[in-house]
């Protein structure tokens, strides 16, 4: 039975990740934070009591931004594959929380990439890279093309990308970069605009929200199926050696047109709803992202099956479903939806 360490297994990829590995038989190990509220809502149906001898997923703490715990965590492990997922994802939030960013979405991996180096252990490691790397090279974009971050988050991911990197060309780590396009799901944080677009549609058709306030409407991104895109992360540790992989449909589409989409598919005019707030403008925007995915195709066999207008479909009919159930995630401190929260 194969062994996997997943971080970030409490995030929209690390569930998906972690219900492909556990369908392929492996023993599934996830690093989670201690919080003072339950982080596991997206792998709770997961969950398998370690009481009894045959359970396979396994939960521990520790923290990126603690090399001792994550050096206990690998030495006591001794996975064949780590997936490290775990990051400050929020693009919008590392500018506001540039340090802390750095740490956690850059440092960590260099703190993981030592724990294994340190421990001896032999691994596979894959380290979530993303297209955010890319910043303001032109469209489209490929395994080969220029890096020029635009952020705190995509900086702090380009000094990951180059020490996974250097791990690999130095110490013999067999470790992959998977630079990933945008990938969305019903499990997608609130706050990122596509979920936040879903839920908002949700809440206006419900009669409980009257306006949704978006930013710039005018980026164009790179949409997919975060469940295609766990597949693809498991396949390139399946290589023979490792490798850097761009991962993305290849098909672009603007904000607007994610809203648009959004609304119409439930009989509703985005104009009359939609205002922009400029408090979600980042400092520097990324304009264009449009992935050029042919080496994971080549290499990998690597194709995404669910198409941008099924991805909008799905999610909208999760959230109409979740708030028509009563569900709908209010802010306990506001009451009102998340969505209209900041970021
Ligand atoms: P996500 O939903 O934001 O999940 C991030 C995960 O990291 C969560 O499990 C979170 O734990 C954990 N985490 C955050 N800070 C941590 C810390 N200090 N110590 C330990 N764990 C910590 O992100 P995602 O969308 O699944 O993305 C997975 C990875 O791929 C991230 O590295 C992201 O930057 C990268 N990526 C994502 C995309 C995309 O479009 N989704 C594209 C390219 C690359 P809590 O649940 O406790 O917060
Ligand atoms: O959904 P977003 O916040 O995702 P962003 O910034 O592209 O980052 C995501 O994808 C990256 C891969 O390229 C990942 F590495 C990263 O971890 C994360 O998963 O914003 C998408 C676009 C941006 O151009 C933003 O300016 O939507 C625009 N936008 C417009 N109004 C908004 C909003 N973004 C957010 N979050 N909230 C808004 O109200």
């Amino acid at each position: 039975m194969k062994r996997a360490l997943v971080t970030g297994i409490t995030g929209q990829d690390g569930s998906y990740l972690t219900e492909l590995l556990l369908a392929k038989g492996y023993e599934v190990h996830g690093l989670i934070r201690r919080a003072s509220t339950f982080n596991t809502g997206r792998i709770d149906h997961l969950f398998q009591d370690p009481h009894h001898s045959d359970a396979r997923l396994h939960l521990h703490y520790g923290d990126l931004s603690n090399s001792e715990q994550l050096t206990n965590v690998i030495y006591n492990i001794r996975p064949d594959e780590v997936y490290h997922l775990g990051a400050q994802s929020h693009v919008k939030v590392s500018f506001d929380m540039p340090e802390y960013t750095g740490d956690i979405t850059g440092l960590g991996t260099t703190r993981l990439l030592e724990a294994i180096r340190r421990s001896g252990i032999t691994t596979r490691f894959y380290q979530a890279s993303s297209s955010e790397l890319y910043g303001d090279s032109p469209a489209p974009q490929h395994e080969l093309t220029a890096f020029r971050p635009r952020s705190p988050y995509g900086a702090a991911k380009l000094y990951a990308y180059w020490m996974a990197t250097n791990y690999r060309q130095g110490y013999g780590v067999w470790a992959c970069n998977g630079i990933l396009f945008n990938h969305e799901s019903p499990r997608r944080g609130p706050t990122f605009v596509t979920r936040k677009i879903t839920m908002g549609v949700a809440n206006i058709l419900a009669g409980k929200q009257q306006k949704l306030f978006l930013g710039n409407l005018d980026a164009r991104r790179d949409w997919g199926y975060a469940p295609d895109y766990v597949e693809a992360m498991w396949r390139m540790l399946q290589q023979d050696r490792p490798d850097d992989y761009v991962i993305g449909t290849g098909e672009v589409h603007t904000v607007r047109e994610f809203v648009e989409a959004a609304f119409s598919h439930v009989g509703l005019d985005w104009e009359q709803w939609v205002a922009i707030d400029p408090r979600y403008y980042r400092p520097t925007e990324v304009d264009d992202l449009r992935a050029n995915p042919s080496k994971a195709k080549r290499q990998l066999g690597w194709e995404p099956k669910v198409t941008f207008r099924d991805l909008v479909k799905l999610m909208v009919d999760h959230d109409v479903e979740t708030v028509r159930g009563g569900t709908a995630v209010l802010s306990a401190v506001s009451g009102k939806p998340i969505a209209s929260l900041a970021a």
